[in-house]
């Protein structure tokens, strides 16, 4: 591609999901040319991305980075100068259910683009997308006497897709200092948009708004574990912190977070309260929608992302919720 010469290329792995498709509008506002990597399915399913699909200056293609012969005929090809690895089996519920599955495509995946970036494209810079997941039932006890995470914290992962995102952390730290491979992660706490995948609780719930305004269900809104504690971003504010990595001198890993803490159940009355429902009248909570093994509480610290990149996030929880339940109830006023 490189359609001209002063433009940097990109490769994006995940573009169908929520990130690597803001992580595509971004770059392409600042004048990359960008790949994007989808894996096939039986249907297309380039929602989030339509509006970019005519882009001259963005392009798919194919790869699944589950198989490796596909990621280093990718790579070798282009040689980009920035990978974003926003691919992932990203559902922590589901990593109960699919643990193998999880691990094959949140480590073994990522191993395969590390090797084939060491092999075929070493100048690549690369950035993976680690999670505050990684933290489990971890936390430090601030200054203020509340709980916070932070990159010198230990990760004591509770779910099969912790383990797997720890374990392709590690691995990220090791192509860094044994390949010396300009690597980064970035241990990103939830982040959330009109984007969002609709079985995350937060989509889940606004999603729900927006059918109950417009009249399109009797259904009660069926939910697990409302008191377990969120760090809540905007997916906008987040993938910025992510291309600010790679422009960095030195890759390192950053937390990313807003610094701030609220419920399950916080979330659900200040949406339902915006959109004027009684969440009492159509909340139900289902046992099976509890998880084997929960993370109570999370709440990130980012003296060093904000120190070293000089990244503060513009939007407020409580513009995200707004931002989401208006999309759903606009959205759903069409069908
Ligand atoms: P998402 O919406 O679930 O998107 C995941 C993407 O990965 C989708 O495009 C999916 O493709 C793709 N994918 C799955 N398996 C693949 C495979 N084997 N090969 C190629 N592509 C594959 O997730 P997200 O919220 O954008 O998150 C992006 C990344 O950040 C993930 O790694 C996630 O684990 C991590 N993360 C997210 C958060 C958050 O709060 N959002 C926080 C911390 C870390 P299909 O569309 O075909 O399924
Ligand atoms: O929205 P969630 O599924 O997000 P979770 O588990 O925090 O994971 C998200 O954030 C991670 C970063 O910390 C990412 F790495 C990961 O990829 C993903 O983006 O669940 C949030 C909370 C949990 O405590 C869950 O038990 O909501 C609780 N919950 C209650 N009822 C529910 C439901 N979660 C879902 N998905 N669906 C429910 O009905």
């Amino acid at each position: 591609m490189k359609t001209n010469k002063f433009n940097k290329l990109a490769m994006v792995s995940g573009v169908t999901g929520q990130d690597g498709s803001y992580m595509c509008d971004l770059l392409l506002s600042k004048g990359y040319d960008v790949i994007g990597l989808h894996r096939r399915n039986s249907t297309n399913n380039f929602q989030r991305i339509s509006h970019i699909l005519d882009n001259t200056n963005f392009k798919l293609e194919e790869c699944d980075i589950t198989d490796s012969s596909n990621v280093n005929s990718i790579i070798s090809k282009y040689q980009p100068d920035e990978f974003y690895n926003l691919a992932a089996q990203s559902h922590v519920g589901t990593s109960f259910k699919q643990p193998s599955l999880t691990f094959e495509i949140d480590t073994i995946g990522v191993i395969n683009i590390l090797e084939s970036i060491k092999n075929y494209s070493n100048t690549t810079k690369f950035y993976q997308a680690s999670t505050s997941e990684m933290f489990g039932k971890n936390f430090k006890i601030g200054d203020d006497g509340l709980p916070y995470q932070d990159e010198n914290t230990e990760f004591i992962p509770q779910s099969p897709y912790g383990v797997a995102k720890l374990a392709s952390h590690r691995m990220v730290q090791i192509y860094r200092g044994a390949y010396g491979l300009f690597a980064c992660s970035g241990i990103l706490f939830n982040h959330e948009s009109p984007r969002r995948g609709e079985n995350f609780v937060t989509r889940k719930i606004t999603k729900y708004i927006g059918q109950v305004v417009n009249h399109l269900t009797n259904d009660s809104l069926k939910l697990g574990n409302l008191s377990a504690h969120r760090d809540w971003g905007h997916a906008q504010d987040y993938v910025r912190a992510m291309w600010l990595m790679l422009q960095s001198d030195v890759p390192d890993d950053y937390v990313v977070a807003s610094e701030d803490t609220w419920s399950v159940f916080d979330f659900l009355r200040m949406a339902f309260e915006y959109a004027g429902l009684d969440y009492t009248k159509h909340v139900e909570i289902d046992e099976n929608l509890y998880r084997p093994a929960e993370v109570e509480y999370l709440r990130g610290k980012t003296t060093k992302a904000q120190n070293q990149l000089d990244w503060h996030p513009e939007i407020s929880f409580e513009d995200m919720v707004k931002d989401m339940v208006d999309s759903d109830i606009e959205t759903l006023s069409h069908v």
